[in-house]
């Protein structure tokens, strides 16, 4: 009978400990969520465009396209000089006004086809390296007769 009374009497006391600890930990709990809550709606207002810096880089080497006219004939290129800046794009209109011929420079990998007389190609290269490089005909010893001249980039 006793045993039974202070049984009952300790199943008691525990019911409530553990009833007062679940509440206690909801109540304590509470301030968590709502704290969550605050840093939840504060995020938006946090967010703000950046300002994004405007950066150009095309000030690195312009690229400008320089056109010549190079007529070839038996056994001379006009002009026999072309001049150019480092960098640029160059055009060049090969015209081909007698015989067979076309127009080299090994330095850009730059080549017409052969032309017969009267046939033009144009062709374009970056002038990516300074120096003064040869160009020539490529055909028979048209080279070694003076079918040349002059690449400067500076
Ligand atoms: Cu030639």
């Amino acid at each position: 009978m006793h045993m039974n009374r202070n049984m009952g009497i300790i199943l008691g006391v525990l019911a409530l400990l553990l009833v007062g600890g679940v509440v206690w930990f909801a109540l304590s709990n509470q301030p968590a969520t709502n704290t969550n809550q605050l840093s939840a709606s504060t995020t938006p207002a946090a967010t703000q465009m950046p300002t994004s810096p405007s950066v150009s880089t095309d000030s690195a080497m312009p690229t400008e396209t320089k056109e010549f006219t190079v007529t070839g004939s038996a056994f001379k290129f006009d002009p026999a000089e072309i001049k150019v800046k480092q960098g640029d794009k160059v055009r060049i209109v090969f015209k081909n006004s007698g015989g067979m011929h076309d127009w080299v420079v090994d330095e850009f990998n730059a080549r017409t086809k052969v032309l017969q007389s009267g046939q033009s190609e144009t062709i374009e290269f970056v002038a990516d390296k300074t120096g003064t490089f040869e160009y020539y005909c490529g055909v028979g010893n048209h080279r070694q007769m003076g079918m040349k001249g002059n690449l400067v980039v500076e």
